[in-house]
């Protein structure tokens, strides 16, 4: 229904003894910005400007947030006493000052242990009583095998035997400290460089080898690029490299957690590059805004591919944006296991018992090249990469915490890598052997019956190889009815 306001009306609402919208609160709000303003300089201000009769009101406060209003503030309606403007939460103001981001403290980056392997913390089970000499003793092996793997694999893509890899040298503790800290039914999107949640929950080294040589025994049927893991045994979403678009699936799955009230979260990670892309925005709002509970994390690694972190943001980096959309955030040393572990027990906690998202935002160093599609002394020194792993390596870091105690030695170390590496060089032997998939299983497990235009296509396929066989190497493809063995 269209109401007319009469002006009659309208001057009881700017009658002085009627309601009186707003003044008193404009009044004491700039008072308490400006300081140094007489209460009556600023009441004459006000009038004048605004063309607003005076107020005579005596004091009252009507604050609801603890402050008192200056002596000699005026007084009037409570409710105007801050801006209600739909979602506001905001003071008035009569100084016109533009937010500059750089007289902000950066967010500080926590840590449990420095470089040198030393913490403040004698006892690490007061921050946490799963932090036993046995835990930590797992999450350094882990980080040794998933160094062992990447190094064997990365050779192979030297080697011509597989097409494509990519390591994670220098951000082993962003997998291991997260994944030692989530309960295992929680929901992971990886978004690739993060294989050792996978390790951590007990995929082998078989099911990483297969997949990277897409033969008959991986998961994925040989249907993606080698590292596109996934396990749905595992809770661990299969990676998809179309960037950020794990960050909204993420979402939507946690917001179904929620409705189911099951008691399980989700962890999204996603590199500073993802975040500049626009879903990174739309996932992080809508998480916000939905209360879903996912833990964004953020594997700061400096670079996406060869851009820098400082030629994709200004500003306080991906920590920055968690606050402007109303998400409890942190910023952590990524290369300290155990501020990865605290970090995102907590952020469980925050995610569970609250409801809502939580962003991490871990800073670390890629000190491998992107992939092996990537050559990084073409766009920085070999010098940077040697400083960062000879100085902060997150591996070496808990060695040294390890070797501070006597919880192991350097044999002990020793026997670790060499278990870790014939376990992945026996699991290559093998994959090699293994048939890749058939041809006829590209068609598959999409349509429950073939539809016509791929039945076609399959046809066609099935002419070229033959007419062109010596260009494929159909003897090492399983054959079509051997598909489901
Ligand atoms: C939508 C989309 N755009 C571009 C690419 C190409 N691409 C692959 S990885 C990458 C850089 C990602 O950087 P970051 O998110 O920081 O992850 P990092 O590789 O550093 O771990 C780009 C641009 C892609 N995979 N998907
Ligand atoms: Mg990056």
């Amino acid at each position: 229904m269209l109401k007319i306001i009469r002006k009659s009306s309208l001057k009881s609402l700017l009658d002085i003894n009627g309601p009186k919208v707003g003044h008193k609160s404009v009044i004491n709000h700039a008072v308490n910005g400006m300081r140094a303003a007489s209460v009556g300089a600023i009441r004459s201000m006000w009038s004048e400007s605004a063309g607003r009769p005076r107020v005579q009101t005596p004091v009252t406060t009507g604050a609801t947030d603890g402050r008192t209003a200056p002596p000699g503030a005026p007084g009037g309606d409570q409710f105007e006493e801050r801006p209600q403007f739909p979602g506001s939460r905001s003071e008035w103001t009569q100084e016109l000052r533009f937010v500059d981001p750089n007289s902000y403290d950066g967010i500080p980056v926590y840590r449990v242990i420095d470089k040198s392997g030393e913490t403040s913390v004698h006892d690490l089970q007061l921050l946490d009583t799963r932090l036993d000499r046995d835990l930590l003793i797992r999450l350094y092996r882990g980080m040794v095998r998933l160094n062992q793997m990447d190094t064997i694999l990365y050779n192979a893509q030297r080697q011509g035997r597989i097409s494509f890899y990519i390591t994670s040298h220098g951000e082993e503790a962003t997998h291991f400290g997260p994944a030692a800290a989530l309960d295992f039914q929680d929901l992971v999107y990886g978004q690739y460089r993060e294989p050792g949640v996978l390790i951590w929950r007990g995929f082998k080294p078989d099911d990483f080898v297969d997949q990277c040589f897409g033969n008959r025994n991986d998961l994925g049927k040989g249907r993606q690029m080698p590292i596109h893991y996934g396990s749905r045994a595992l809770n661990y979403m299969t990676i998809k490299s179309t960037l950020t678009s794990q960050m909204v699936h993420s979402v939507g799955s946690a917001y179904a957690y929620k409705r189911q009230q099951n008691g399980r979260c989700v962890l999204c990670y996603f590199g500073d590059g993802a975040a500049s892309e626009g879903d990174a925005h739309a996932a992080l709002n809508f998480a916000a805004t939905l209360d879903a509970p996912v833990i964004f994390y953020c594997r700061n690694n400096g670079f996406a591919i060869s851009t820098p972190t400082h030629e994709q943001y200004r500003g306080d980096g991906i920590a920055a944006r968690g606050p402007a959309l109303g998400i409890p955030t942190v910023r952590i040393d990524g290369n300290d296991v155990l501020a990865n572990f605290m970090a995102t027990a907590e952020a469980r906690r925050i995610c569970l018992e609250e409801s809502r998202p939580v962003l991490i935002e871990a800073m670390t160093y890629r000190v491998s090249h992107h992939s092996t599609s990537d050559d990084s002394t073409a766009y920085r020194s070999v010098d940077e990469v040697r400083n960062w792993t000879q100085n902060d390596h997150p591996i070496v870091r808990l060695k040294k915490l390890l070797l501070k105690r006597n919880w192991f030695s350097e044999d002990e170390e020793q026997r670790y890598k060499e278990e870790a590496r014939k376990e992945i060089m026996a699991a290559v032997v093998r994959a090699e052997k293994v048939m890749k998939p058939s041809v006829e299983s590209m068609f598959t497990d999409v349509y429950e019956e073939l539809p016509d235009h791929l039945r076609d296509q399959y046809r066609e396929l099935c002419e070229h190889v033959e007419a062109y066989r010596e260009h494929y190497p159909m003897g090492l493809f399983d054959s079509a009815d051997s598909r489901e063995k």
